[in-house]
């Protein structure tokens, strides 16, 4: 059975049409992932229990993604050594202005790697983890570089 070393943690239920958007890296480069609703204003115990537990799960990576006063990446970060990716989701009043903003300006001393707003930020979210496991994982790194390879392949030079 294959280990699942990428958690994708979300504020609520309405971020998954925008979240699902990172499982499809991780599900076409074969790197196992499990999805929770985890919210740092909501449910602040569960994020508590879920840091904590995390790295002994054998969870590598943690995508959060949140909206509008968008805590959970930072707050995660803050309770754990595993690298976090926060995926700003757009937001009803301020089309994840607000997210952006509350995931991006974190205090010196506590990192999170903040990606662009929206299901582009949350596909590029699984990818990144992905890469990020690559690095200790040789036939990951093939894989993700015969990916890479057909993406650009795709790419048609002329416009019509
Ligand atoms: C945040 O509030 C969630 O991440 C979500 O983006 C936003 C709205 O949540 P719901 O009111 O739709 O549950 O915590």
């Amino acid at each position: 059975m294959s280990k699942v070393s990428v958690s994708i943690i979300m504020g609520s239920r309405s971020d998954w049409p925008t979240m699902q958007a990172a499982t499809r890296p991780l599900s076409d480069l074969g790197v196992e992932f499990e999805t929770k609703v985890v919210s740092a204003h909501r449910t602040p115990e569960r994020l508590v229990q879920f840091t904590a537990d995390a790295p002994d799960r054998g969870i590598e990576v943690i995508i959060a993604g949140a909206g509008g006063s968008a805590h959970l990446a930072g707050m995660a970060a803050a309770m754990t050594h595993l690298p976090v990716i926060a995926v700003p989701v757009a937001s009803k009043h301020f089309k994840g202005m607000d997210s952006l903003m509350s995931m991006v300006q974190m205090p010196k001393g506590v990192a999170v790697a903040c990606q662009a707003v929206g299901e582009a930020g949350a596909y590029n979210a699984g990818l990144l983890a992905a890469q990020i496991l690559a690095l200790k994982d040789d036939a990951l790194s093939q894989r993700l570089q015969v990916w890479r390879k057909a993406q650009t392949d795709s790419v048609p030079v002329e416009v019509e």
